[in-house]
């Protein structure tokens, strides 16, 4: 008896109506906050069904972002330990809130912090639309440092036009440019910020497609990279050496049915993101600090709560469970 709006938010997400992991994570833990609210069952069992039910649908939306199935286990955590019905109710939509408020919270400061990172007069590039990165950059120009931006245009979803009408609503003189003109540009750029979908325990970034090309060329001219990244966007399961799924595309995204349809010869390939290496990343900025890419495993075992103990209580009980 799924609630519509689950399955509402969730064709959202995979539309890409709801989109960006850090607004993907907040209309999840809101869509399972108003289905706890909203649900009529009887009883404890029927609950932990329902939801885990609703979780799963909200999980399998979009595999890329770790913001989603993150915000899926801390909001869901607790369930198993709840011994009513109203506690395990009251215990959802209390920590679904908290995640909601939290985040918000972390977007503001990763604000503050990464704006200390931009001095006055420096030029800024950026790639797709993130909310963490752009905030950044909308508190350097708020705080009156001078500053001007080179935004990318996205290919082929166009989340750059986003990127541009906030800018241009901020204030911020604002450049324009297609994907492919990065390397043409870099040298007028002081520094790039870009956010994460992902961030592994490697310190490597999963963001939009292109994302490791402006840092390859960044790395190459020797302009720093700074990733905008909330804790909750951290891989607690690349510890165990699980690896990012990278979400590919219908084709029609990049080139109509019609026209690939007439070239048999022709595979059209659209991944949503790639991997930017460590190497190539000079600062993630959380609203627990600025951290060299290598410092990764201390916010996912201190702010996540997920050390590699953790992995060895869970192998436990489930060889337990095997014997
Ligand atoms: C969005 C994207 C953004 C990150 C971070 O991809 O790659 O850079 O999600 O965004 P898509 P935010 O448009 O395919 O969802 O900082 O807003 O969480």
């Amino acid at each position: 008896m799924k609630l519509m709006f689950v399955t509402e938010t969730a064709e959202k997400i995979k539309s890409m109506e709801i989109r960006g992991a850090g607004r993907i994570a907040r209309e999840v833990a809101e869509a399972l906050r108003r289905y706890a609210t909203e649900i009529r069952v009887g009883d404890l069992a029927s609950f932990r069904r329902e939801m885990d039910g609703a979780a799963q649908t909200l999980v399998a939306t979009r595999p890329t972002a770790v913001s989603l199935p993150n915000a899926v286990h801390i909001v869901m955590s607790g369930i198993e330990r709840a011994l009513t019905l109203e506690e395990a109710q009251d215990g959802v939509i209390l920590r679904a809130e908290q995640f909601i408020h939290s985040s918000q919270h972390a977007v503001e400061k990763i604000a503050q912090f990464g704006a200390r990172h931009i001095r006055d007069g420096d030029t800024i590039l950026t790639h797709c639309n993130s909310e963490a990165a752009l905030g950044c950059i909308i508190e350097a120009h708020r705080s009156g440092k001078e500053i001007e931006v080179f935004a990318t245009e996205v290919r082929p979803r166009n989340q750059g036009l986003i990127t541009i009408r906030t800018l241009d609503d901020a204030g911020i003189k604002t450049n324009f440019i297609v994907d492919s003109a990065v390397r043409s540009f870099i040298h007028e750029v002081d520094l790039v910020i870009v956010g994460a979908d992902a961030v592994t325990v490697n310190g490597a970034v999963v963001n939009k497609i292109g994302t490791s090309q402006v840092a390859h060329t960044a790395h190459e001219a020797r302009v720093n990279v700074v990733v905008a990244a909330e804790t909750y966007k951290f891989a607690p399961r690349t510890i165990i050496g699980e690896l990012i799924t990278i979400e590919e595309r219908d084709g029609n995204e990049i080139l109509a049915d019609e026209i690939s349809g007439s070239l048999p010869h022709v595979t059209v390939r659209n991944p949503a993101f790639d991997v930017t290496p460590a190497e190539y990343i000079d600062l993630i900025v959380t609203e627990a600090g600025a951290i060299p890419p290598q410092m990764a495993y201390i916010i996912i075992r201190e702010y996540l709560g997920w050390g590699i103990e953790e992995f060895h209580k869970t192998f436990e009980i489930n060889t337990r469970n095997e014997d």
